[in-house]
């Protein structure tokens, strides 16, 4: 039997590539000098496109494949993917979630304890020389003992709940509703309320244009001077521009990022700040959970050709 076209959005780990080409006829979108043009020419026989969270599938792109059937995400997040333009045509989109939650989790506290301890410049203080020269390291602020919010108890948020109590934090967070499963865990409904009980305030929301700019100017004036922003979710859910005249003016004590408006190119005055811990969106990435992703975007995949249900399904 034919195998199915399938267009690939962005590049995946090779172990992953040589499998994907094994059961599908697969069009590389991002390796080639036009991708206009080998969507014009491709497009027609794609029934199925392969992407990544952060580059999801545009209006554009599922137009320009009349014949598509699924989208497979390889993240947990689908916010870059045309929904309305899915459910307009009975497209089918499938994620990735549950196998990438504690690495995500894992990244957004050790992101806290590295710029709560200053951790990247005690690395360059004994490389540069400056512990010889100068002698002991500026003290940093402490992490135990204190309050975090997570706004955002979904998955993530709770996995980075738990880990926190093991650094016995007060812990607070916000969502639409109080969630059965918060025990021991203050429910404070507002965002703005919950970043002014708190000093580290965890994003682990789902983005959508519901959550765009819940961090707003409002909010990290709460949050305040002395209190970090962790963000392990999706740029869009921070206002961007407010944050960043936040940390320049010392509105805000800190920030910690895996996610950026306009990724992988970031705004240059980032660069500039030494109160802002940069990560580059990698979250998920470790072999052990990538491999897992892989496999579970293939088998979704596989599974709709075959006629049975996405094992993870989003529509
Ligand atoms: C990945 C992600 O970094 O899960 C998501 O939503 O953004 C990440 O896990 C990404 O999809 C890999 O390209």
């Amino acid at each position: 039997m034919a195998k199915p076209h399938i267009l690939q959005m962005g590049p995946y780990p090779e172990w992953d590539q040589e499998p994907l080409e094994r059961a599908f006829t697969v069009h590389r979108y991002f390796a080639v000098a036009d991708p206009e043009a080998l969507l014009a020419e491709v497009g027609p026989q794609i029934r199925g496109i392969a992407t990544r969270g952060e580059l999801g599938a545009d209006r554009a792109v599922i137009d320009a494949c009349p014949r598509l059937e699924v989208i497979g995400v390889y993240g947990v997040g689908f916010d870059a993917v045309d929904l309305a333009a899915c459910r307009e045509r009975g497209i089918r989109v499938a994620n990735t979630p549950d196998v990438l939650t504690n690495d995500v989790a894992d990244l957004g506290v050790a992101m806290l304890l590295c710029q709560s301890r200053g951790m990247i410049g005690a690395q360059a203080w004994v490389r540069d020389g400056s512990w010889a020269r100068q002698g002991l390291y500026p003290l940093k602020r402490r992490v135990w003992g204190k309050r975090a919010g997570i706004l955002g108890l979904g998955r993530i948020g709770f996995e980075v709940a738990k880990r926190l109590r093991g650094f016995d934090l007060s812990i607070a967070y916000s969502d639409i509703e109080p969630k059965p499963y918060a025990e021991g865990l203050t429910y404070i409904a507002d965002p703005v309320a919950l970043a002014r009980e708190v000093d580290f305030l965890f994003v682990t929301l789902a983005a959508s244009s519901d959550t765009r700019h819940i961090v707003s100017h409002e909010l990290l004036a709460a949050l305040g001077p002395k209190g970090m922003l962790i963000n392990i979710s999706r740029a869009s859910n921070i206002d961007e521009q407010a944050l960043l005249e936040a940390l320049e003016q010392g509105r805000l004590g800190a920030a910690a990022l895996d996610v950026f408006d306009g990724e992988p190119q970031l705004n240059p005055r980032f660069l500039a700040l030494d109160n802002v811990l940069l990560q580059p969106h990698h979250a998920s990435g470790t072999v052990e959970t990538r491999r897992a992703m892989g496999q579970l975007l293939r088998d979704n995949l596989t599974a709709h050709f075959a006629g049975h249900p996405l094992l993870t399904p989003v529509i």
